[in-house]
């Protein structure tokens, strides 16, 4: 398969034609939100399935059953085909949604009734350390081939999703500030309580300190890894990567094991041309 039988251009960025087709981005861009949204806004591999796991339980006072069905399931994917099984109009509120698109990129209803947004973010030096590795594996996707070369497409966002930067900096540009919060890969890994205590708080739902300490403790890689929840970015049957492959390492600074001395400094310097203009203080700088 090829780049070209695999992608397609959305909005000026990369998507799957497996996962994404004009029926779904129509059903997108006409999409209803509703006020008591909740929505995690994600880079791939920054964290996603493990907010898809934390959001839940914060929603649902620590109540573990509610993470009986997948991911893709309990909190869908706005922009991709599996919502269509869902019934997303018939479910109670609060729903819970994930999205990889861009802030610019979001349907107008978003605009209007600005649901609450839950940002995760990730070193990309380690996004992209973690999605050369899923690459490798995923069926569904092509093999990411030499990582120099595939070093570069991802720093030209000619990778799925389009571009780190873009990405992130769009989210963090979002007008509607007092609807999004802005969390880090690397602030959960360092205090996973006090991220869940924010993220509740930020949802307005209070929570008992054992509660707390019960969703950080639950969803811990080690624990995460083992535990009978399931997921992966598309159903099993679709991508092949396995559970214990899909939660690879967990860690912050992976990259320091991936990238050559040469790559870290092209890396760097794209970085800082990039980001030049934000002042957001990120945790891995
Ligand atoms: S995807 O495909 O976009 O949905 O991927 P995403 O879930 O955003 O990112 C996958 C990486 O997140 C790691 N992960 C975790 N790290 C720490 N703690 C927990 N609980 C956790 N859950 C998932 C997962 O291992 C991937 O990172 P890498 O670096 O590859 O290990």
């Amino acid at each position: 398969m090829t780049e070209a039988e695999l992608f397609f251009m959305y909005k000026g960025t990369y998507v799957l034609h497996g996962t994404h087709t004009p029926e779904t981005l129509k059903y997108f861009e006409e999409f209803s939100f509703r006020p008591d949204d909740i929505i995690i806004a994600t880079y791939p591999k920054s964290g996603t399935t493990w907010s898809q796991e934390i959001v839940p339980l914060i929603v649902s006072g620590g109540d573990p059953t509610c993470l009986q069905s997948p991911n893709w399931e309990r909190v869908p994917w706005l922009e991709e085909c599996q919502k269509f099984s869902l019934n997303l109009e018939e479910r109670p509120s609060p729903r819970l949604f994930t999205t990889h698109v861009q802030y610019n990129m979001m349907p107008p209803s978003f605009f209007q009734v600005k649901p609450r947004v839950i940002n995760v973010m990730r070193n990309p030096k380690d996004v992209f350390t973690s999605a050369f590795h899923y690459f490798e594996k995923a069926s569904y996707h092509l093999n990411p081939g030499p990582q120099n070369e595939f070093l570069h497409k991802f720093l030209d966002g000619k990778v799925l999703h389009g571009s780190w930067f873009d990405h992130v900096k769009s989210w963090l540009n979002a007008e509607d500030k007092e609807h999004m919060m802005h969390i880090s890969y690397e602030e959960m890994i360092m205090d996973l309580k006090d991220s869940v205590s924010r993220i509740a708080q930020f949802l307005e739902i209070p929570l008992d300190d054992e509660v707390i300490k019960n969703i950080a403790d639950r969803c811990l890689f080690k624990n995460m890894r083992t535990n009978s929840s399931n997921f992966s970015m598309v159903p099993p049957e679709m991508n092949g990567v396995s559970k214990s492959e899909f939660m690879r390492k967990g860690i912050t600074g992976d990259w320091k094991n991936q990238l050559t001395v040469a790559e870290a400094e092209c890396f760097d310097a794209v970085y800082k041309d990039q980001m030049k203009d934000v002042k957001y203080k990120f945790a891995w700088d």
